[in-house]
């Protein structure tokens, strides 16, 4: 039996749906984050990191939701709904392009964007503060603000050629690049991406994301 270990509010939404979509088994053990957000010492009894998501399939656990995604299109995935055909060189490319793009380098620049529009929230002695403040916007407008757009206008482009991000098929890369998109979205306005908001939008729509999403919601920022 597969058990989805599921941190609420988190990128283990993404496994959810995976496993919407390939209609197997499967059972949630929910956690509940700790006061400061993160995730509780009981996750870590099941992997040493305790990052969600993981998933068990009998003996083995795993984790890293792009690894967790790989592995169920390896082993689940009869009817080729998460991974395009093999024979669909381009598809394929664009599959592990953006699948790897999700985690490796888009998510990376929405932490450090998270982490330093913090850092000036965090309690400090006052004259601190300007300090912090004026550290957080220079990594803003000097490291994340250029690289975030040079991001979103390249997946405006790809997306602006591409009905799906492997083509003409919903496949795990836009499972992975929903957990970034949906969490801008909460906090960026998105309209100047029309061809994001639209894949936003048949995302929202598959039914194996809203199934996922009754049982497990839809991420909102914290
Ligand atoms: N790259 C990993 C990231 C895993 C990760 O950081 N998960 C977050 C949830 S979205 C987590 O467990 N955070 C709680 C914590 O760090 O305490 C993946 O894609 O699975």
């Amino acid at each position: 039996m597969l058990v989805l270990h599921h941190l609420e509010n988190s990128r283990s939404q993404r496994i959810a749906w995976a496993l919407e979509a390939l209609g197997v088994e499967y059972a949630i053990e929910t956690y509940q984050r700790t006061p400061d957000k993160e995730a509780p010492a009981t996750l870590k009894r099941v992997h040493p990191l305790g990052h969600a998501p993981i998933l068990q399939d009998g003996e083995l656990v795993l984790a890293e939701s792009g690894a967790i995604l790989e592995y169920l299109a390896e082993a689940y995935d009869e009817k080729q709904v998460l991974k395009p055909a093999a024979g669909d060189k381009e598809a394929i490319v664009n599959y592990r392009y953006w699948l790897h793009f999700a985690e490796g380098s888009f998510m990376s620049l929405l932490i450090i964007m998270m982490l330093f529009k913090n850092i000036p929230k965090q309690p400090m002695p006052f004259f601190v503060k300007p300090v912090a403040k004026g550290i957080s916007s220079k990594v803003m407008e000097k490291f994340v603000d250029p690289r975030l757009k040079d991001m979103l206008s390249y997946i405006e482009d790809h997306l602006n050629q591409q009905h799906w991000f492997a083509g003409a098929q919903v496949s795990a890369a836009d499972i992975q690049m929903s957990f970034p998109v949906l969490a801008l979205s909460q906090s960026m306005d998105l309209a100047q991406y029309p061809a994001i908001e639209r894949w936003l939008g048949q995302v929202r729509k598959e039914p194996a994301y809203q199934r996922a999403a009754a049982k497990v919601g839809e991420f909102k920022p914290f």
